[in-house]
């Protein structure tokens, strides 16, 4: 057991709590410190990381550029959340909250941003009609999905990851409540998909991105090194599935954009165009 704390009446900040990403978090939002965002030549600007929440929407992209559809063509730029780039004042301006991703859409009048990644997801599988089904019950189950996703997202990563991997100590009541949460997760997700191929049935959504970026960390690449202690194959069911995304071309240079770990010669830290994938 840990030492028992109790709190004080009001909370204050006086200390910085010694976790991995303590150096970056404050109690207030706001800019730290003036830096414009870099623009490219494509109407879609992208700042990101190669984290989930950043994946979700580069496969998105890859996937629409598969199409041929060439004004979803985009230039992906890396945030280091590490050094507090996202509370820099042009990123900001786009994202109140200081979270990648974010997107910028400079084809529009005046320019739209898009904060949120389900958010991002929603806005341009709209704006291509692609991957978001239009019948309402179909696109209510895709919604429900990827709601359920980005609800379930602070749980596996705020949870459980920071609990198991990051916190300075561990603590067995914290690592016990958010691995139950996880696991109860993965049990979900394996229960949906005994009985269809994607998660809304034959239709590959953008509800199968997001939950892919996720739980394929997980079950597929030992996300927090803990594949072992969440006995992740006991989901054969969501590996097969995962499995199958990761096939997918759109899926394979998706999860290479902006990231900054992996074999050096697989990583995209720029993405302007299918030639920074080496494929042209
Ligand atoms: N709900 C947000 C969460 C985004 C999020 O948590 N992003 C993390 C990286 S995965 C981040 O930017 N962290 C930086 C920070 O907390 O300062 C979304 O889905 O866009």
């Amino acid at each position: 057991m840990t030492e028992e704390y109790t709190p004080p009446k009001v909370w204050t900040w006086d200390k910085e709590n010694g976790g991995r990403f303590a150096k970056i978090n404050r109690p207030v939002s706001g800019a730290t410190h003036e830096k414009a965002l870099p623009v490219g030549e494509h109407a879609l600007q992208l700042h990101s990381l190669g984290t989930p929440n950043g994946v979700k929407v580069t496969i998105l992209l890859e996937e629409l550029v598969e199409l041929g559809i060439e004004e979803a063509e985009y230039d992906a730029w890396p945030i280091n959340i590490g050094e507090g780039e996202q509370f820099g004042s042009g990123y900001v301006e786009i994202n109140p909250n200081s979270k990648i991703p974010a997107l910028l859409d400079r084809g529009t009048t005046p320019p739209t941003r898009v904060f949120e990644s389900g958010a991002i997801l929603v806005y341009l599988a709209e704006k291509f009609g692609r991957f978001l089904p239009t019948e309402p019950s179909q696109r209510a189950e895709c919604m429900s999905w990827l709601f359920w996703q980005m609800g379930s997202a602070p749980y596996i990563g705020g949870g459980f990851g920071h609990f198991y991997a990051y916190a300075p100590m561990k603590i067995e009541y914290c690592i016990d409540r958010y691995a139950m949460e996880t696991k109860r997760l993965l049990d979900v997700l394996d229960k949906a998909l005994d009985d269809r191929r994607y998660l809304c049935g034959d239709e590959y959504t953008i509800a199968d991105m997001a939950n892919y970026a996720w739980f394929s960390a997980l079950v597929l690449h030992n996300a927090y090194d803990a594949a072992e202690f969440l006995s992740v194959d006991t989901y054969q069911n969501v590996i097969r599935w995962a499995k199958e995304l990761e096939e997918r071309p759109g899926v394979q240079r998706g999860r290479r954009v902006n990231c900054p770990w992996g074999p050096e010669e697989w990583r995209v830290p720029e993405r302007h165009s299918m030639a920074d994938f080496g494929e042209v």
